[in-house]
């Protein structure tokens, strides 16, 4: 894998930040991107150690910044192999009458736009090149809806139809195009869901052992590694402890 670049959004935390880690382990130079610049240092401070990276912070739901931004990229980052479609979070747990608008935006906007435009920027390349790999993380979420989830769900519902839909249209440009999809996993994603409520945020994964960022990230480096005529479309990892969204099984 070395000589390589993967651009990873959604890099300052969680399952984009484990990824990162394990890609540089295997010689994988880095692209990485997110809001928060100061963690984008620490992070390319760390492993810009062992690999060369660069790092984007933008938000993903400003269309501009986006393209202007993977535009900027020096000549030897330009030719990107590997797109990590990470970056997203839920916002809110209501019923569909107590949503707030304001969340729903936020989850449509990150989650389903924003993986859209990134991908518009990072493909010219890959198309021209007839190369390149896209993976994009769904989630059970995306596979089977649950109470109060409704928007969230319906937006990784969109993330597993985008992934078939760049897999077909790409097939003729021979570029690999999958969905890694987790069920719970610790990171700070309920923390953000439930706006900064740790105590709520820490209750999900009580009583049960929950993936961790890096089981991601390990099965992640597995789909990047296979073979290049080996394209894995489709994978749902969850913890051992949990059967679908509703069905876990809690000490
Ligand atoms: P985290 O909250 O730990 O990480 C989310 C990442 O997304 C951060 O790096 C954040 O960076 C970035 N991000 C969020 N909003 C924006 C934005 N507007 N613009 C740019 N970057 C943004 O959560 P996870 O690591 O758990 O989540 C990663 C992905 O995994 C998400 O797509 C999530 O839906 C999915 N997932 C998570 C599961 C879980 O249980 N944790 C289960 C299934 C799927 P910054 O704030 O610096 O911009
Ligand atoms: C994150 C998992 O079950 O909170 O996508 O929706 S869940």
């Amino acid at each position: 894998m070395k000589e390589k670049i993967a651009l990873i959004t959604g890099a300052t935390s969680g399952i984009g930040k484990a990824t990162a880690e394990i890609f540089a382990k295997q010689g994988i130079n880095l692209v990485l991107c997110g809001r928060r610049k100061e963690r984008l240092d620490e992070l390319k401070a760390t492993l810009g150690k062992t690999v060369k990276v660069e790092t984007l912070s933008f938000d993903v739901r400003d269309r501009e910044a986006v393209f202007a931004s993977i535009e900027s990229l020096p000549k030897e980052f330009k030719s990107i192999d590997i797109l990590i479609n990470n970056a997203g979070n839920a916002h809110g747990l209501h019923p569909i009458d107590k949503g707030s608008l304001d969340d729903w935006d936020a989850m449509m906007d990150i989650n389903v736009k924003g993986l859209l435009y990134v991908t518009k920027a990072v493909l010219p390349q890959m198309v021209e090149r007839k190369a390149g790999h896209i993976i994009n993380v769904g989630s059970i979420a995306g596979k089977e809806v649950y109470p109060n989830g409704n928007v969230y769900c319906a937006s990784k519902y969109a993330v597993d139809a985008l992934n078939q839909g760049m897999r077909i249209d790409l097939n003729a440009h021979g570029i690999r195009v999958g969905a890694v999809n987790p069920g719970m996993v610790e990171t700070e994603f309920s923390d953000v869901r439930f706006k900064g409520d740790t105590d709520r945020a820490d209750k999900v994964y009580q009583g049960l052992q929950p993936l961790v960022a890096a089981d991601i990230a390990d099965v992640i480096l597995f789909v990047v590694t296979r073979p290049y005529h080996v394209n894995i479309a489709d994978l749902m990892i969850l913890p051992t402890a949990q059967a679908s969204c509703t069905v876990v099984n809690k000490k």
